[in-house]
């Protein structure tokens, strides 16, 4: 059974153009990360095969995730900025098999003609950590393919946004550089219903600026669309996480701080969460579903109620399972088996 969209959370279980199926669901969504970038691997220098990410992704599903997210560019603090044929040749081949495979399918993008090429490869959401700021043919691109639309509050690319942390209020100069970004999006020509708004954990923001941002996530229901967190492995969490001698947290060891992260993001009526390790983040985004449904009914006793029922799951918005995609039964190598370890390479955000 699909939990009914509830009037707690309107901007949650707002329509999203393009999305019917994952549209008030009910829940918050879980989007796991497909990085098919160099700088992913601990040991560096080695490529991310697309046979592994397709598999890898085709794990996250089986773990629960509702949308995979596909990049080809790092954005990670001090990384450079790959050339476009190179950013297409990595992502297309995986967005393609992971869609041809019934995935929603996400491009993590700021380039326009990348979002072109991954809708028509099957993508059905352009996720541009720029908000449409890095490419000015992005606002264009998007109203033309239809798709839905990831705006992230951004102020610069990955080798300069470390100096520009300056603000007076954080939650009101991230929200309202959004609703600027809203307005030009609007002036493209893009539509309101495909919008998802993010306010960009750790891009322009040291630890301390990204606690108020999950604290009011409120200020950013009030712009009237659905918003995502990505706040997985980053590195105010690693900062929060350090131990007694100061040494902060690897990125890894970031996992069940990004779960409990998704949990009160739920709680907050986020529309999806993004992040790398998927199974803890999809099982804390249905607690918090049950918890707000049971919230939400008159106070129930035991008569009539099996003393094991639990209130009833919520229908995966994907038609895949564990048992029917898992990699090994496409016989194909595991993320594991490949040998690489996302994420611990160069600077963690
Ligand atoms: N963070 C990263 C990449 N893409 N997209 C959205 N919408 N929101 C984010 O916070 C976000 C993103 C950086 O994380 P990664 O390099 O670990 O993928």
């Amino acid at each position: 059974m699909t939990v009914a969209p509830t009037a707690r959370h309107p901007a949650r279980d707002a329509r999203v153009l393009g999305l019917p199926e994952l549209s008030g669901v009910g829940r918050t969504l879980v989007m796991g990360v497909v990085n098919v970038t160099p700088d992913s691997f601990s040991d560096g220098g080695e490529w991310f095969e697309p046979s592994a990410a397709v598999a890898h992704g085709l794990e996250l599903l089986g773990e629960g995730a509702d949308i995979l997210d596909v990049g080809g560019e790092s954005t990670r603090p001090g990384s450079v900025r790959v050339p476009q044929e190179q950013e297409l040749a990595r992502a297309l081949p995986v967005i393609e098999q992971l869609a041809a495979r019934g995935a929603t399918v996400s491009v993590d993008t700021t380039r326009a003609a990348v979002a072109e090429r991954a809708v028509a490869a099957g993508a059905r959401i352009v996720n541009d950590v720029s908000g449409g700021l890095a490419d000015p043919e992005m606002g264009r691109a998007v109203a033309e393919t239809g798709a839905a639309y990831v705006a992230m509050h951004w102020r610069g690319h990955a080798d300069v946004m470390d100096q520009r942390q300056t603000y007076d209020d954080v939650v009101a100069d991230v929200r309202d550089e959004l609703a600027a970004r809203m307005a030009a999006l609007h002036d493209d020509g893009v539509r309101p219903e495909q919008l998802i708004l993010d306010p960009g954990l750790g891009f322009a923001k040291a630890g301390v600026l990204n606690w108020p941002l999950l604290a009011h996530l409120d200020a950013l229901h009030e712009l009237g669309r659905p918003v995502l967190v990505g706040a997985s492995r980053k590195r105010f969490l690693g900062h929060l996480l350090a131990d007694t001698a100061g040494h902060t947290a690897s990125p890894r060891a970031r996992d069940d701080a990004t779960a409990a992260i998704s949990a009160l993001s739920a709680a907050a009526g986020a529309w999806c969460v993004r992040v790398h390790s998927v199974r803890a983040s999809a099982d804390a985004v249905k607690v918090a579903a049950a918890w707000a449904a049971a919230a939400d009914q008159p106070r129930v006793g035991s008569s009539g109620t099996s003393p094991h029922s639990a209130p009833e799951p919520l229908t995966s918005t994907v038609a895949l399972t564990t048992e029917s995609w898992t990699a090994a039964e496409q016989g194909m190598p595991t993320w594991q088996d490949s040998g690489a370890r996302n994420d611990d390479g160069g600077r963690p955000r």
